[in-house]
């Protein structure tokens, strides 16, 4: 049903390309993180429509150098390392994080962050849930507007062990699209309970499956912002 309408890597980039012109930069820099093994590899590789990043890798941990990934002129994705792997190289991580998130430009008198906008893709069945809440509470959400942030739940297609979805159709049935529809609600509650802040309902897709890739550029695009991240206006 989904995977028909996000067949090109030109995916609405018509619209992009407008929206882009108004807010007068290019590329949109978008972070993509989560913790180790939530599927951003996956999922970079499922959006891109080729094997571009490796699958179950990680970071290299003496460098952990960011890669990026640019899907065409107007869009590029920031790889980063997942947090989960231990408190000492989370906390490592956590900092490269909120560097990245504070790197700047300087243009025309003004500070503005480098990084346009974030997504973090999670696994809503993890067991440990833990790192995901630190990820997008204590790095991501006290770093950038909430405005610019894209949360997305992967594995729609093991939320239940696999229970609920449907391989012939490629996509959940009745009964697991409403059990994913209430995870991304009580995600989305847990987040505004524990920091106070809004987020935008998460979208739940299966990188593996391919079933709601349209679905998570939509909100990529949708979440688009209009203006530079003025930076300066926070240190004031
Ligand atoms: N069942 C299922 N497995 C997935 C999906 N996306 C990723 N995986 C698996 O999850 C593991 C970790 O994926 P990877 O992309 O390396 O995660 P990363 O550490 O966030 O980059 C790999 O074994 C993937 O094959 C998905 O949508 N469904
Ligand atoms: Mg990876």
């Amino acid at each position: 049903m989904n995977k028909q309408h996000f067949n090109s890597i030109d995916y609405r980039i018509e619209e992009m390309r407008l929206n882009l012109n108004k807010a007068g930069f290019r590329p949109l820099d978008v972070m993509f993180t989560g913790v180790t093994g939530a599927g951003k590899s996956t999922s970079l590789n499922a959006l891109f429509h080729k094997k571009i990043a490796k699958v179950g890798y990680g970071c290299d941990p003496m460098t952990m150098t960011l890669d990026h990934y640019k899907l065409h002129g107007e869009l590029r994705f920031w790889d980063t390392p997942g947090l989960g792997d231990g408190i000492e190289s989370d906390k490592k991580h956590s900092k490269k994080l909120i560097e990245l998130l504070h790197k700047t430009y300087p243009m025309q008198g003004n500070t503005y962050g480098f990084i346009d906008m974030v997504v973090i893709v999670i696994e809503g069945s993890n067991r440990d849930m833990g790192s995901t809440y630190q990820l997008i509470n204590d790095v991501i959400l006290a770093n950038i507007e909430p405005e610019r942030v894209v949360i997305a739940i992967n594995k729609a297609d093991v939320a239940k062990k696999g229970r609920g979805w449907d391989d012939t159709k490629g996509e959940p049935t009745s009964s697991l699209h409403e059990f994913l529809e209430e995870q991304a609600c009580s995600i989305q509650s847990r987040i505004k309970s524990a920091c106070g802040i809004e987020v935008k309902r998460p979208i739940f897709y299966s990188a593996d499956k391919g079933f709601n890739l349209d679905v998570f550029m939509d909100a990529i695009i949708n979440a688009m912002p209009e203006v530079r991240r003025n930076l300066m206006l926070h240190i004031a």
